[in-house]
């Protein structure tokens, strides 16, 4: 009998920034962060595992390249959940035994600071948990046992990643603040700036971070708990200035970190700081904040605004940016989403 599932997980951006671990083993964060689940259509993750009794070994192939299974993420997360499937017994003992072809595919640049790690590794577990027959509220701590940011993904809407304070990172888990139906207005552009793949990976970036960066400590104790409590009450609040003002500070911050490491992590360019010039410009003659911008390991842009702006946006940019052959912008739009 074979057994597959295909399932989809959509990406999330963060407004308070996961940066830096604490144990780097289980994947536990320094800080809470909170990010925003976005609807699928242009970003999404789409994951198809078969469990067969004639396969004889695992395989996994990521945009139509077979990689190494034995990826010390990858058969974490795989071994946890059929741990975790055998003590709850949600499927039968059978179905654990047999080897898994695993096939899944990114709809946007893998490693190009979209949060491609966030989706994959939220897609994988869900996938697996849905083999397996375990629930969304037992995969969060396993999706972030892959990738940090993919706990995440496991929920739709608004959503912060408690950092925890277990040793053993039980309670380092994922929860939903607001479904995205909470705030229907709020909508993403994403400006992508360069495909390129980023210099310095997110892992080491962090890590080296933690290492070396002075402002960090400052951070993680001084702002983002307020950060959190206030960006918090603005989403409840749908207050969009406030929100904005919070997340254009974080994404600064957070840049101001990677230059305070050493060596430095420059993940912004030239395009990156004219589109922060551009957006502080444009809420001027607004005479309001109508547009926020954040920024994560890469120079793209996610823009958050109220819908009634994404057209005038759209054209301011389109307006003042490069468009020749090295710093052409691609434009994907795209709101928060809720997950089934
Ligand atoms: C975030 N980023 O909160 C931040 C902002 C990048 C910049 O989470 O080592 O790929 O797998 O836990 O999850 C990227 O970090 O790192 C990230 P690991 P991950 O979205």
């Amino acid at each position: 009998m074979q057994n597959s599932v295909t399932v989809i997980a959509p990406v999330n951006i963060a407004v308070i920034k996961y940066w830096g671990k604490r144990n780097e083993q289980l994947i536990l964060p320094i800080n809470d962060s909170l990010s925003v689940t976005l609807s699928t259509a242009d970003l999404c993750s789409k994951t198809t595992i078969t469990a067969d009794p004639s396969y004889e070994e695992n395989k996994i192939v990521l945009n139509g390249k077979e990689e190494n299974f034995d990826n010390e993420r990858i058969t974490r997360c795989v071994e946890m959940i059929k741990h975790r499937a055998l003590e709850s017994e949600s499927c039968s003992k059978e179905l654990l035994a047999y080897k898994i072809h695993v096939d899944s595919e990114n709809n946007f640049p893998t490693a190009a600071g979209l949060a491609s790690s966030a989706s994959g590794y939220a897609c994988l577990v869900y996938a697996l948990a849905q083999l397996y027959g375990l629930k969304k509220q037992e995969i969060s701590d396993i999706a972030r046992m892959g990738s940090g940011s993919a706990c995440r993904s496991i929920y739709g809407g608004f959503v912060q990643w408690q950092k925890g304070v277990q040793l053993d990172g039980k309670d380092s888990i994922a929860v939903q603040i607001a479904p995205a139906s909470h705030w229907p207005d709020l909508h993403v552009l994403i400006l992508v700036v360069n495909d390129s793949k980023k210099k310095v990976g997110s892992t080491s970036g962090m890590a080296r971070s933690v290492l070396t960066s002075e402002l960090i400590k400052y951070r993680v104790e001084k702002c983002v708990p307020q950060r959190i409590h206030s960006i918090t009450q603005a989403i409840k609040d749908r207050d969009f200035s406030k929100f904005a003002e919070i997340t254009m500070k974080d994404s600064n911050q957070f840049h101001a970190i990677c230059l305070d490491t050493y060596p430095p992590c420059v993940y912004m360019n030239d395009v990156s700081h004219a589109i922060v010039n551009f957006v502080h410009e444009f809420n001027r003659n607004e005479g309001e904040t109508k547009v926020a911008y954040t920024f994560d390991a890469g120079p793209n842009a996610c823009l958050y605004l109220p819908e009634k702006y994404v057209k005038r946006v759209l054209a301011f940019f389109n307006h003042v940016l490069p468009n020749d052959n090295q710093n052409s912008v691609e434009y994907l739009r795209g709101t928060p989403v809720d997950i089934d």
